[in-house]
């Protein structure tokens, strides 16, 4: 087990620090302390070809340029809020509007857009990096100060896990993910239309054309959006099915898990045979298939386009706080928030 720090930039004079999480099977995460951005992954093929499985950039200046949140941690709420307006005990609060007359992803100076403090912890058998940012009261909006860690650790198992904890001295909202787009191929030599998924839901948010969620719970039965028995990604894509077409053609919604921490999702990719299941303490995961990205940039040479990547965003129910039906993410002062999400890569059997 290794830990490797390096200087990756700086921002308005700050320095920013990458931090490479090595085991004992070759397998490495990288990241730097702006947004806790995951910036590479690498791990084996079922040849054992060690190549990078995550969209990200080698330098702070692509970070701050062209990024649409690539392995960023997103908050203090990820998702879309309606018109960035909320009530907590009567009190009204307005948050940045930086989405279409909504608020997305924590605003414009969301967690994915700060330097965070860090520290790393080495053990025998794990590797971690320990991120922390105190968020003050009324930044972006939102009620509190709010003190945020976020726990990177890789074990010799080639388990990745991401812990969250968060406290706040005022009532306030908390939606923290991961915002890592995924391509199992291996330094984006394909895209993700062939990779499968297979996904214990039984039902996903119905979206309005701004992408807000319109309340309604519907059945995966029947649709493109049944991945109980896998599926590849492709089939939303071509789906005629209005859920799909408001998407971009592809998936932006927000999945309900029928199970907690018990392989709720695998992705596969055949063609490398490299396999990633992940399993979460939270209700939901909102699966993104860059179907926004634009191809006005490159990502380590390769031309950024559709579908390149996929998000697979572990969390609660976006704009949960006007759905009182959906769980709560409402935080009561001095409560303790806490969530993980462990990521395995491995190769199919
Ligand atoms: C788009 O609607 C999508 C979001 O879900 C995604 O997180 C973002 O692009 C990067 O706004």
């Amino acid at each position: 087990m290794e830990i490797l720090q390096e200087n990756f930039g700086e921002i308005n004079g700050h320095p920013v620090t990458s931090t490479t999480l090595v085991n004992d099977q070759g397998m490495e995460v990288v990241s730097i302390d702006y947004g806790c951005i995951i910036s590479k992954i690498i791990v084996p093929d079922k040849t054992g070809k060690r190549e990078n499985v995550v969209l990200g950039f080698d330098t702070i200046e692509e970070y701050i340029n062209d990024s649409p949140y690539f392995g960023a941690v997103v908050g203090r709420f990820a998702g879309r809020i309606k018109e960035g307006t909320f009530e907590l005990d009567s009190q009204t609060y307005q948050l940045e509007k930086n989405n279409n007359g909504h608020h997305l992803h924590g605003g414009l100076k969301g967690f994915d857009k700060v330097i965070w403090n860090s520290q790393v912890l080495k053990g025998e058998s794990e590797v971690s990096i320990v991120y922390n940012y105190l968020s003050p009261d009324g930044e972006e909006g939102y009620p509190g100060n709010l003190d945020m860690k976020v726990k990177y650790t890789l074990t010799n198992a080639n388990e990745f896990l991401i812990s969250y904890e968060a406290i706040s001295d005022k009532k306030t909202l908390i939606n923290v993910t991961n915002h890592s787009y995924f391509n199992l191929s291996g330094n984006l030599k394909r895209d993700i239309l062939e990779h499968d998924l297979t996904l214990k839901s039984d039902s996903f948010l119905e979206l309005d054309n701004e992408l807000i969620p319109t309340g309604e719970i519907l059945s995966v039965e029947g649709t493109p959006f049944d991945f109980r028995e896998g599926r590849y990604i492709k089939d939303g894509v071509e789906s005629e099915h209005p859920q799909n077409v408001l998407a971009g053609n592809g998936y932006d919604h927000p999945f309900l898990l029928a199970e907690k921490e018990n392989k709720e999702m695998v992705l596969k990719d055949e063609e490398s045979g490299r396999q990633l299941t992940v399993e979460t303490d939270q209700p939901s995961v909102v699966l993104y298939t860059g179907t926004q990205l634009e191809s006005n940039f490159t990502i380590r040479g390769v031309k950024a386009r559709k579908y390149l990547g996929l998000c697979l965003e572990t969390q609660g129910l976006p704009d949960s706080i006007h759905h009182s039906h959906f769980p709560s993410n409402i935080l009561d002062k001095d409560e303790v928030f806490r969530s993980t999400t462990k990521y395995v890569f491995d190769v199919i059997d």
